[in-house]
């Protein structure tokens, strides 16, 4: 099936805070791609994958990176497809670093930021999905019933409360 999302990131070190959004995209039936792209170390792949990237029919681009997180912001640079940028949590930093190199873009060239780790990575499959979901009514659907199940599930937990 071709993939609609991308979910890109910096290093294979960002995969364990980047599986989450793969975990969301699986979890909607939304066929994906995942793949390593470094704005530093493969700086002529990532132009080329922005570039890219509509003409092959991605939609919405998920990128992920930490400390120095110049791979969302780059990407955007080089396409009009919305690019949802991931702060992984750096070790040094504690990702703040990571949230601050994503969320500061200039105006022109937006790039819609997450929370930092985990959240953010679960919430950007998450909102790709959402932004499918204008054209294509299964995915509506799926997400609706995505909710509902999380709201039971509150409910539940607060009727065990004691
Ligand atoms: C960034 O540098 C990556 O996104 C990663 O979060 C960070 C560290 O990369 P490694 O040194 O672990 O490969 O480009």
């Amino acid at each position: 099936m071709t993939a609609l999302v991308s979910v890109i990131m910096g290093s294979q070190s960002d995969w364990e805070t980047m599986k989450h959004a793969c975990d969301s995209l699986d979890e909607l039936a939304i066929p994906y791609e995942k793949k390593v792209v470094s704005a530093h170390r493969t700086p002529d792949l990532m132009f080329r994958y922005a570039e890219e990237a509509r003409g092959r029919g991605i939609k919405v681009i998920i990128a992920g990176a930490g400390g120095a997180a110049h791979l969302p912001g780059m990407v955007a640079a080089k396409t009009t497809l919305p690019v949802i940028g991931v702060p992984v949590q750096s070790r040094t930093l504690n990702g703040l670093d990571s949230l601050l190199s994503i969320v500061q873009m200039p105006g022109g060239v937006p790039v819609a930021t997450t929370a930092i780790g985990k959240a953010g990575a679960i919430n950007a499959g998450l909102l790709a999905a959402q932004m499918l979901s204008m054209y294509d009514l299964e995915v509506a659907e799926r997400l609706e019933e995505k909710r509902k199940v999380m709201t039971e599930t509150v409910m539940e937990s607060s009727d065990q409360l004691g």
